[in-house]
Parts: structure tokens; sequence; C-alpha cells
């Protein structure tokens, strides 16, 4: 059960079902350092390949989610060091994760923060949730899918305000409202992050496979066209017609009973 990280915390929850990734670098507001990220990446690896996980929630210890990439880290970084390393490559990791991913954003998500839970499937914002890309007070742009992302979120008058600004960050009712976040959980961090333990719990009841083609058809959805990409949904659909899974679900149906998937 769990395995033991300096910067963030790996457990299992949801009656074994739910990987829970918490974020804890509360001092300095769960800044994303390279060490932080690359245990972010073994723990989703992790979760991903464990067979009865079926979803995996990220939430940040304290005040915020995460304020971004870690700053003390990277201010000396020269043009070829970044490029040469590719220092923030690594963090792509993140979007090749087959089970849904649910960020539960307590707090300040920005720059990096924003942009890892822009990586994930679904947002749930905490009361306290503050969105933003302020890279340009830094002398910076977002580098890992802020331009790309939250255009696509929130629309291109707003992305740019919030990117070229680097201010007017944006609350919980207005991501839920722009459909950035999913919706807005009222009160403390604990029911947030029961929230979303509850929604990754709901969607490990379904059958795993189907689960993680759905996500993938989906997320088609930000790469391609239109036509293109409901041509791959239909080969994805069709694919579930080889699980027995979809066998049992339809019969389940037919028969009037709940489905017992098996995750074949
Ligand atoms: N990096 C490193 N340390 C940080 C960061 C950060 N991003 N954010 C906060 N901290 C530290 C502070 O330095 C401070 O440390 P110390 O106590 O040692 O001085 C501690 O956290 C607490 O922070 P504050 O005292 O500033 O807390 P406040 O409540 O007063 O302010 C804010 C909260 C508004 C969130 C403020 O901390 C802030 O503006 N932080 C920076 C936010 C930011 O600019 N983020 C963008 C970073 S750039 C980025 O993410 C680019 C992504 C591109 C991909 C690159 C991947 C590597």
């Amino acid at each position: 059960e769990g395995k033991e990280y300096e910067s963030i915390h790996a457990t299992i929850v949801g009656d074994g079902t739910v990987g829970l990734v918490t974020l804890d670098r509360p001092k300095a507001l769960n800044a994303l350092s390279h060490a932080l990220m690359v245990e972010v990446v073994d723990a989703l690896q992790a979760f991903d390949a464990s067979p009865k996980i079926g979803a995996i929630v990220i939430t940040g210890k304290g005040k915020a989610f995460a304020a971004g990439a870690d700053i003390k880290e990277m201010k000396d970084k020269t043009f070829v060091d970044a490029y040469a390393s590719r220092f923030v490559h690594h963090w792509n990791a993140v979007t090749a994760i087959r089970k849904p991913i649910i960020a539960a954003v307590n707090g300040y998500a920005l720059g990096g923060g924003c942009e890892l839970a822009m990586m994930c499937d679904i947002i749930i914002a905490g009361e306290r949730a503050q969105f933003g890309q302020p890279e340009l007070n830094l002398g910076t742009i977002p580098g890992i899918g802020g331009t790309q992302r939250l255009i696509r979120e929130v629309g291109k008058s707003r992305a740019m305000e919030m990117v070229l600004t680097g201010k007017h960050f944006m609350g919980a009712q207005e991501a839920a409202q722009r459909g950035l976040a999913c919706r807005v959980v009222p009160g403390e961090d604990e029911a947030l992050v029961a929230e979303a333990i509850s929604l990754a719990k709901e969607i490990s009841k379904q059958s795993k496979p189907v689960v993680a083609l759905a996500k993938e058809s989906v997320n088609t959805a930000y790469e391609i066209g239109l036509t293109e990409g409901v041509r791959r949904e239909q080969v994805l659909f069709y694919a579930t017609f080889g699980l027995q899974d979809q066998k049992e679900g339809m019969s389940a149906f037919v028969e009037k009973r709940s489905p017992e998937f098996k995750d074949k």
C-alpha cells in the first residue's frame, strides 16, 4: 500500500479502488520542483499499473494546489540548459496515464499548477481555488500546455487576459461556469477530497478497459478535427464489442440487473 516519497504522499483509498496523490510541500505552496514531478509521474504510473485501481485523485496540502514550477530551482537556467535537458518534458507523462485523473483543486493553481490541473481529466474546485497563469510576471510564458489548454477551456479573450496580464486569476465559481471545473465543493478541503474520491470510486465501478477507451476517445477531441475524431471514436466503440464486459453490460440491461464487470 503506497510507496514512500519525499514531496508527495501516494495512498490507496476508496475501498482499494482509488489512488490518491497529495502534493506535500506546503511551505513552498507545493511548488513543482523537478523531484516532485518525478515523484508525481512515478506514483501515477504505479497506480495506472495497479489492477484494482480504477481512477486517481490529485490534490495539494495546505493553501495551494500548486503555485507553479519551482521558481528558485529554474531561475538561473540558460536557454541551452532548458532546451538541451528538455526540463519539463517529463511532465507530459501525466497525459499518457490511461486511468482517469481527477484534480481536486483546493487553492492556488498557478502557472505549472494550473497546467497540471488541466492535464487531468476532470477538475473539481474547492471554494478557495484560484486558477492563473502568472508566468509573464516572471518574464517567461507558460511552458507545459497553459497557452494551449486554457484557451480550449475558457475561450480566447479570457485566456489571453489571464496569460497576457499574469493576473486576473479565475476563482472557483467562474471556473465551474466556464467549464474549466465540473463543479465547486463548498467547505473545507476534506469535503473537496471526499467528493473527488467518491467520483473516482464511481468511475472505478465501470469496466476499466472501457473507461480507458472512453478517456482516450474524449481526449482525441483535443488533438484532431471532428471527422477524424468521430472515425477514431467508432473504431474504439467497435473494439468494446471484443470485451466480455460489453456482453455483460448489455445482457445485464436486458435482464434488468446490475452488471458485474470483470475488466476483461
Ligand atoms: N516556486 C518556488 N517557491 C514558491 C513558489 C514557486 N512557484 N510559489 C511560492 N513559493 C514559496 C515562496 O517563495 C515562499 O517561500 P519563503 O517562505 O521561503 O519565502 C512560500 O512559497 C510562500 O509563498 P508566499 O509567501 O509568496 O505566499 P503568499 O500567500 O504571500 O502568496 C502566491 C501566494 C500569490 C501564490 C505567491 O506565492 C506567488 O505569486 N507565487 C508564484 C506563483 C507563480 O508565479 N507561479 C508560476 C511559476 S512559473 C511556471 O509555473 C512555469 C510553468 C512552465 C513549466 C515549467 C516546468 C518546470
